[in-house]
């Protein structure tokens, strides 16, 4: 669920769809009550599998949230979660994550570091024993705030 685009008070719904052939993903958001579409963003790097995608709070100051997509590159190890914007679709930020995890998961919280802007959370299975790590990062600067073990 993301923000309400079409301003008629209900939900709008972003669904994530990858081309197998491309390799490129595209964020459909559509209206959660008609099912009308109203916008899709692309861009996002293909070279990586798409594994979640969370929406941000705005970071660029243009009043439109942002779309963080969790994606693993498998051969080189890179996880990244790239933010763009929901409206314009453009970079707003390249989130580096540890290499030596597989990402699971992803979600936003409120900000912590307060900067005003939220963070990302990316939960992943770790190192040789795959132990469980949540990773705290600021999705605007990018820098780590935080990282626990399970
Ligand atoms: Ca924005
Ligand atoms: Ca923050």
């Amino acid at each position: 669920m993301v923000a309400d685009r079409s301003g008629n008070g209900g939900a709008d719904v972003a669904m994530l769809l990858r081309d197998p052939l491309s390799g490129a993903t595209t964020v459909w958001v559509a209206d959660a009550a008609t099912n009308t579409p109203l916008a899709k963003v692309t861009g996002y790097d293909q070279t990586v599998t798409p594994v979640r995608l969370v929406a941000v709070a705005d970071l660029n100051g243009n009043h439109s949230e942002e779309y963080a997509l969790l994606g693993h590159n498998a051969a080189t190890g890179q996880v990244t979660a790239e933010v763009r914007d929901s409206r314009s679709a453009k970079l707003v930020k390249r989130v580096w994550f540890d290499r030596e995890c597989i990402p699971l998961d992803l979600v936003s919280i409120a900000d912590v570091n307060g900067n005003g802007a939220e963070e990302l959370v990316m939960l992943g299975s770790c190192g040789q024993d795959l132990e469980l790590r949540a990773l705290v990062k600021d999705a605007k600067t990018g820098a780590s705030l935080r990282r626990l073990e399970f």
